[in-house]
């Protein structure tokens, strides 16, 4: 009943994260009622940063058919819960779109792609990056694409979560990727049908950063302001 949605949503506006996703869950389940639920919650969470639950509701409105949702959200999310800050007017709405939807595949490319652009025209033709073109990443951007890997992915996937577990295994890069499924032993994981390309994955498995010439690029991706400097 109403009633009871409402108890729901009361719920999962005070609960814990545990109690939040598993309300989201239920309430998905629920048809337009739910969804309904599920769209007060989110306009009711607009002013603060959103988290992973935030894109949890935001995910099952977005997959849902029902044309409410669809309005709901071109109306008061048209690009999404994570505001898409650029300061060089790179558009970041494809990248969530995909996130959105969880094809972490295509979001990990187009992750690249838009590194390349940051970095100018000749990084976008060699499609690869140096490590000094990382370093003058602007704060903004890298926080937008990172915000977007975080809240779409439970808080799972992200340069900022790479970066925290490698400083919990005290930068040693051997068990860095070990810990995040990018090397198995002694062997690499391959690209791309060895990676894991959803929630079962290793805590920071994604985005991928190809080592193929060497760690300096992560290493810049890691000691930048970004994950230090508030914005
Ligand atoms: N690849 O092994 N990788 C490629 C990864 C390495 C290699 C792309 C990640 C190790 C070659 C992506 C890992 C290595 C190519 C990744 C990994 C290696 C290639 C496509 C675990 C050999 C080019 C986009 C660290 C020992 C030819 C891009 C090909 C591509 C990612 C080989 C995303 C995370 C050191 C030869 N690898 N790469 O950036 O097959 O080129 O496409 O990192």
């Amino acid at each position: 009943t109403a009633n009871d949605i409402d108890l729901l949503l009361q719920q999962l506006i005070a609960g814990s994260i545990g109690v939040q996703q598993q309300l989201i869950v239920q309430l998905s389940d629920l048809g337009d009622e739910g969804l309904h639920a599920l769209m007060e919650f989110l306009l009711k969470r607009r002013e603060t940063k959103a988290t992973w639950i935030d894109g949890n509701a935001y995910q099952v409105l977005y997959k849902s058919n029902a044309p409410k949702a669809k309005e709901f959200l071109l109306s008061y999310f048209p690009e999404g819960i994570v505001p898409l800050k650029s300061e060089c007017g790179i558009d970041y709405n494809p990248l969530q779109q995909l996130l959105a939807v969880q094809d972490f595949q295509a979001a990990d490319r187009l992750t690249l792609q838009k590194m390349c652009e940051l970095a100018g025209p000749t990084a976008v033709q060699r499609k690869w990056l140096y490590f000094t073109e990382v370093e003058n990443f602007p704060i903004t951007d890298l926080q937008t694409i990172n915000h977007l890997w975080l809240v779409h992915s439970q808080g799972k996937f992200g340069f900022s979560v790479q970066r925290e577990i490698w400083l919990g295994l005290s930068k040693n890069w051997e068990n860095f990727w070990s810990k995040i499924g990018w090397k198995n032993g002694n062997n690499w994981t391959r690209y791309p049908n060895e990676f894991t390309w959803d929630l079962s994955a290793p805590k920071g498995h994604l985005p991928l950063s190809n080592q193929l010439r060497g760690v300096r690029v992560i290493a810049s991706l890691f000691s930048h302001p970004a994950w230090t400097n508030a914005k």
